[in-house]
């Protein structure tokens, strides 16, 4: 079912890739869809890594042996994001278009974990290195709606006795979230469009050739080519912000 204004969308995608019936879209964002929004890359200059060697910060032997420090990088993440000046920008508002002109047909997936995509009104966003506003039980697995700066005197809300929360963040050598659904979807997809991404970082790195392996168009909008730049059948080289609502309108 077509949804009122961004029927172009559908039209020029459709006549772009000759696809017959409504297309099949699965989107993969990294941390270069949120740069213009003012939060860091995590490779570009002055990154995120830069400040921290990643083995400091993101890996459970990291929150195992600091976890004070982990804890700090991440209410420091956390307080940022919600400062006011960091806002969605002209990409994450033409994803969300998309999503609502082409329904159960769009999957946005996203390595990023902001809530941009939210804040721009994307609905169904699978977040596979999970969120940041947002933590985890470590006794009980659950994770809680969390906005606020945490450490490992704060408790968990729901657990007796009490247990330490950590952020509900998906680490290096941990399993990225919801990979089933990922794959059913790009085991099924028409079109795969990478935007802000490395292409550094496995498994989502490796979407890209599943994708084609089955079939899909490929197609990559980033600031610059990306490591698995050879595996993508189209792309543009631009900011997020001008080259995603091009590209999709
Ligand atoms: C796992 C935490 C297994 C959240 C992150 C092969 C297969 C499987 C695993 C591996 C493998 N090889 C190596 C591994 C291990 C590892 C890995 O990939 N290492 C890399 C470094 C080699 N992968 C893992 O450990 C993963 N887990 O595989 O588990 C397993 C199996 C069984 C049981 C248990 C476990 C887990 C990976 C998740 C790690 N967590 N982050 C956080 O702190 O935020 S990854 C981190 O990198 C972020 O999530 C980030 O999103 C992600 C990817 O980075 P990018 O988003 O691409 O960001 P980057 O800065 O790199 O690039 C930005 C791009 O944007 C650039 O290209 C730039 O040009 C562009 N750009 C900039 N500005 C703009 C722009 N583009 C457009 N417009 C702009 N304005």
């Amino acid at each position: 079912m077509v949804h009122g204004q961004s029927g172009g969308q559908i039209r020029n995608i459709r006549w772009r890739y000759k696809v017959r019936e409504l297309p099949r879209i699965v989107v993969l964002t990294g941390a270069g869809v949120s740069a213009e929004s003012g939060l860091k890359t995590f490779r570009d200059n002055n990154g995120l890594w830069e400040q921290h060697r990643v083995e400091e910060v993101a890996t459970p032997e990291a929150f195992a042996t600091n976890p004070a420090l982990v804890y700090r990088f991440y209410n420091a993440r956390r307080e940022q994001l919600q400062q006011p000046e960091i806002a969605p920008n002209a990409a994450h508002i033409a994803l969300a278009e998309c999503e609502k002109a082409l329904g159960d047909n769009f999957l946005l997936v996203t390595q990023n974990v902001d809530d941009l995509h939210e804040r721009a009104s994307s609905e169904c966003v699978i977040h596979m290195h999970g969120q940041l506003l947002s933590a985890r039980c470590c006794q009980s697995g659950k994770s809680h709606v969390w906005k606020t700066s945490f450490d490992a005197d704060t408790h968990c809300p729901c657990c007796k006795p009490p247990a330490r929360l950590r952020p509900n963040i998906v680490w290096f050598g941990e399993m990225p979230l919801r990979m089933e659904d990922i794959i059913s979807a790009l085991s099924n997809a028409d079109i795969f469009i990478a935007i802000g991404t490395s292409g550094q970082v496995y498994p989502a790195a490796g979407f890209v050739q599943l994708a084609k392996d089955n079939g899909a168009r490929t197609i990559e909008l980033n600031l610059q080519p990306s490591d698995t730049i050879t595996l993508f059948d189209e792309s543009k080289q631009g900011l997020a912000s001008e080259i995603v609502p091009a590209f999709l309108r």
